[in-house]
């Protein structure tokens, strides 16, 4: 597949020329998040899927570090003995801090080591922590910013515990969002000689002015943004994102668009874009993805039965087109209010047409409930009592049958089925039909029954009647394949469905609609998404591969709902053939987003925290080389001055990828300082790197 390609090769061209090396037996890394062995949000996706890659390169030199979480730990962490390098160091955390760290491993595709740190083993100390954080300003209050700090301090003084244990060794520390990151403004305060990567994959106040309703990508300019966390009583937070990204070796995010925000509101232009990638599953023939596609379908068939007993006999399987919209349970940020609106529009469409076509739009984005409800239940045990019904019928049938043909007589049809089985199936077809009310339109009973979605549903009245060609199912929880209604995991249900829809307002990237094009299922995303912006980036015509971009930067609401509906439209006019053949070449997209690719980008982010963090000795030409000589020579940042021309972006015969927003400058100066704008700009490569390629294959971790 040629731009993919052309990518991967333009990126390994690249890292070439900038002569990154592979990490040697003394680089150690550490990801630090919220979201290790825990899913809160798209961040899992990402360590989770990284990790595989990661492991490969720095084997036994890897590691995450989070907090330790009882609730989800059974299902996600193996606990392990540590080994002799790592054992020490959580006896002294405990010993010298009373501080307990978790060692295992993490029970995902690579099984990368984790250090889980318990926070209430150190809640007694968040008021001389918190003190000692922010003596300057008014101390915080709310429980998510106290858990940061105290993680915060817990894992600086684990770091700090392996750089002096080791002082051989070179470590980087790469924190993800502020809730992690508490650690690495502890790192640069003590002088702790790690280097240190920060990651933000949205802006705190970026997500809170864009759910609030302000123009964000229009208003960020005029913003005082300080004021504006004031003012919504996060400044606590807001405080610790921009400290993080003022005092990273390395400072980075996810898109471009994120990092135009970040230089805004963080005050930081970010030095490395890292785009986000997946853990691939390729297939060698192309039907095996089709045939997991009608695997799966089948499988929210038999869902579509339970649910709409009764009621889908006016809708035909075969007819039946599968979307849905999936995420962090946040209305107007994920364009939960265009998901539906434009449903709403293709509904009239489909009835004003005489549509025989049936569309199920699943909403799949966790709230507060109690539960699944006893209608959606009460639908599936029916179905499955029906199914047992009609399985021992022919079983008995079976008998009969068997018992006349071997005595040599024949038997009629009214001998096959006995007067007992046609009463067990009307009794069935009765309970069946005496429905009290209509199809579900949530499968839980939901706490807040002021829900946004659940209002929105309401306004635009798609409550699952039988003229309804558009039906909704809200499933406010997220999927696994233990759920007694829908047993499939996230996965397999994206690959189940036919077409995912992602219409967001604030999307730094957007993991959801990645994961469509990684499972062949196309997508309708917008313009305002990191995803989006690295497709188009990458193909010139994303419509013909199944990526359908809508404009939500420069239309007005309408214009993009209507926008919307039209994709739609077009999609349910699409034959089976039509969809088979997208679904191929959405799937052939994936390679642009295998971490094989897009992993350089994050050691080009390494490299570049290494150089910064442990530059390399000076070269003495004179007796006394002058301060500024010396630093010159020692920053290796010249080598990459020189390269300046050629590597602005990674051009290649079909498409120019640029690491960075196209205005970004980055400073070349040795101060990682936001503030510091005094040294010459370049653009965003990693200079040479001052480590040597040899793997001993020393256990470090
Ligand atoms: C895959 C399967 C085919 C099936 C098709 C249904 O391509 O390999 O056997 O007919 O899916 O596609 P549809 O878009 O109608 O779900
Ligand atoms: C964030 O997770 P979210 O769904 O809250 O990080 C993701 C991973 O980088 C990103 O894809 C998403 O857009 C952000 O919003």
């Amino acid at each position: 597949f040629s731009s993919a390609t052309s990518l991967s090769s333009g990126v390994d061209q690249m890292m070439n020329e900038l002569n990154i090396q592979q990490p040697t037996s003394h680089t150690v890394l550490f990801d630090l998040s919220w979201e290790v062995a825990k899913k809160v949000g798209g961040i899992y996706t990402v360590l989770k899927t990284k990790a595989p890659v990661t492991v490969e390169e720095y084997k036994s030199r890897y590691a995450l570090i989070g907090p330790y979480n009882p609730d989800t730990a059974p299902t996600e962490f193996e606990p392990l003995i540590p080994g002799p390098l790592s054992s020490p160091i959580i006896e002294n955390m405990m010993k010298k801090y009373g501080i307990h760290v978790h060692f295992g491993k993490w029970l995902v595709e690579g099984y990368p080591k984790v250090f889980l740190i318990d926070l209430h083993s150190s809640m007694h100390k968040l008021g001389e922590w918190r003190w000692d954080l922010m003596s300057g300003f008014e101390q915080p209050g709310d429980n998510e910013t106290n858990e940061t700090i105290v993680f915060g301090y817990q894992s600086a003084l684990l770091l700090k515990e392996f750089a002096e244990a080791n002082p051989n060794d070179k470590y980087i520390a790469h924190f993800h969002e502020w809730q992690a990151s508490v650690g690495l403004i502890l790192l640069k305060k003590w002088k702790v000689p790690v280097s240190t990567i920060f990651t933000t994959h949205a802006t705190l106040l970026g997500r809170y002015l864009a759910a609030g309703g302000v123009d964000l990508y229009n208003q960020m300019q005029n913003l005082n943004m300080d004021f504006e966390a004031s003012k919504r009583g996060i400044y606590h937070r807001h405080w610790i994102e921009k400290k993080s990204a003022a005092d990273s070796h390395v400072f980075t995010t996810v898109s471009e668009i994120t990092g135009y925000e970040s230089e805004h509101i963080l005050m930081r232009k970010p030095d490395v874009i890292l785009p986000n990638g997946l853990k691939l599953d390729r297939f060698t023939a192309l039907h095996e993805f089709q045939n997991l596609h009608a695997k799966y379908k089948g499988i929210l068939n038999e869902f579509v039965r339970g649910h709409f007993y009764g009621h889908y006999s006016d809708f035909d399987l075969d007819n039946t087109l599968y979307v849905f919209t999936a995420g962090r349970h946040e209305y107007f940020n994920k364009g939960v209010d265009m998901f539906l609106d434009s449903l709403a529009g293709l509904n009239k469409l489909l009835q004003q047409s005489g549509s025989k076509m049936t569309v199920v739009a699943f909403i799949i984005m966790p709230a507060a409930t109690n539960n699944f409800n006893v209608e959606s239940l009460k639908g599936h045990s029916y179905l499955k009592d029906m199914r047992r019904t009609c399985n021992t019928i022919v079983e008995a049938m079976g008998e009969r049958l068997f018992e006349a043909t071997s005595r040599g007589k024949m038997i009629s049809p009214e001998e096959l089925l006995s007067q007992e089985d046609i009463v067990m199936l009307k009794r069935r077809i009765f309970a069946l039909k005496q429905k009290a009310s209509g199809p579900p339109v949530v499968t839980h009973n939901m706490i807040n029954d002021n829900d946004e979605i659940l209002q929105h549903i309401r306004k635009i009245k798609l409550f699952n009647s039988q003229e309804d060609r558009v039906k909704i199912i809200y499933h406010p929880e997220f999927l696994t394949s233990t759920n007694p209604l829908i047993p499939l995991d996230y996965t397999e249900f994206v690959r189940g469905c036919h077409l995912g829809i992602f219409p967001s307002y604030y999307e730094p990237f957007g993991m959801t609609p990645a994961e469509c094009c990684a499972s062949g299922c196309p997508s309708i995303t917008s313009n305002l998404t990191g995803f989006a912006n690295y497709m188009s980036r990458a193909l010139p015509d994303t419509d013909s591969k199944g990526i359908f971009i809508v404009d939500r930067r420069f239309k007005s609401s309408k214009e993009t709902v209507d926008q919307m509906t039209q994709y739609l439209w077009k999609f349910t006019q699409l034959d089976r053939r039509q969809r088979i053949e997208l679904r191929n070449a959405t799937e052939k997209l994936s390679e642009l987003l295998d971490w094989r690719t897009l992993g350089k980008f994050y050691k080009t982010a390494r490299a570049l925290a290494l150089e910064r963090a442990f530059p390399p000795k000076p070269i003495s030409r004179s007796p006394s080389p002058s301060p500024s000589s010396s630093l010159k020579l020692s920053s290796g940042l010249s080598n990459a001055i020189e390269l300046q021309q050629q590597q602005q972006s990674i051009v290649t015969p079909s498409t120019t990828i640029n690491l960075i927003p196209p205005s970004s400058n980055i400073t070349a100066s040795t101060s990682t300082s936001a503030t510091s704008t005094s040294a010459t700009s370049i653009p965003i490569v990693a200079p040479k790197s001052n480590v040597i390629p040899i793997n001993t294959g020393k256990e470090n971790i």
